[in-house]
């Protein structure tokens, strides 16, 4: 028995890597929608979340014809491969009721792989790092709160490009206080679009 629990061990700690994700709802109970899918991510195996940036309500960007979103980033050490992960990622959010829908539109949860250290990835289904991650301040700001010196594309920091808090990206809080009750003006009814 003792063998086995450290094989496994060692197994995922050979090969785990830091990483960041972004998670974006804009359907239904958003604050409930990042809460449950952190959890997911969490139970991933050889998955564990290590640090939760605070929620940020952001305008919808590319398709602005939409409700605005709540955004998150988070760091979690992976020892799965980048395409494992991207798979265990696309089925959370088909758990959480994500259909295929208009691109850049709206969603219950969005998870996008932002960066993994020391991987590159180019194909047809996976690009890492993330091909907007440098453009986008919904994910710059959550990602430069946790880590600002982390080295994006182009060797610049998040907290180099991060523009802050503004009125297009601002600060809600943590999620748990989101939780805890804050969290009615944050529901969006799917009637109302
Ligand atoms: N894919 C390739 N690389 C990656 C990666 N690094 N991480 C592929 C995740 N997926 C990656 O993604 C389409 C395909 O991209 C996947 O099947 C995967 O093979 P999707 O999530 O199914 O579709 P999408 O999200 O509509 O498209 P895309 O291009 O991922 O959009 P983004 O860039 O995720 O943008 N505005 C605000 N304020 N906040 C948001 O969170 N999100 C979007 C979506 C648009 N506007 C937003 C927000
Ligand atoms: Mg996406």
């Amino acid at each position: 028995m003792r063998g086995t629990y450290c094989e496994a061990e060692e197994a995922i700690g050979a090969t785990a890597r830091g990483a960041f994700l972004g998670l974006g709802s804009n359907q239904g109970d958003r604050a409930e929608n990042l809460s449950a899918a952190l959890r997911m991510i969490d139970a991933i195996e050889g998955v564990s979340v290590a640090r939760i940036s605070s929620v940020y309500e952001t305008e919808p960007v590319g398709y602005a014809d939409q409700p605005a979103f709540l955004n998150m980033v988070v760091r979690v050490r992976a020892g799965l491969s980048p395409e494992k992960l991207l798979d265990a990622l696309k089925k959370i959010e088909r758990d959480l009721g994500r259909t295929h829908g208009v691109r850049w539109g709206p969603r219950p949860i969005d998870l996008d792989i932002l960066l993994i250290e020391g991987v590159r990835r180019d194909t047809s289904r996976l690009t890492i790092p993330h091909p907007r991650l440098t453009r986008r301040q919904f994910v710059l700001v959550p990602l430069a709160e946790i880590e600002p010196e982390v080295e994006l594309p182009g060797g610049v920091s998040a907290g180099g490009l991060s523009a802050g808090v503004s009125e297009d990206v601002r600060l809600v809080g943590s999620l748990d206080e989101l939780l805890a009750g804050a969290n009615e003006d944050t529901r969006i009814d799917p009637e109302a679009n």
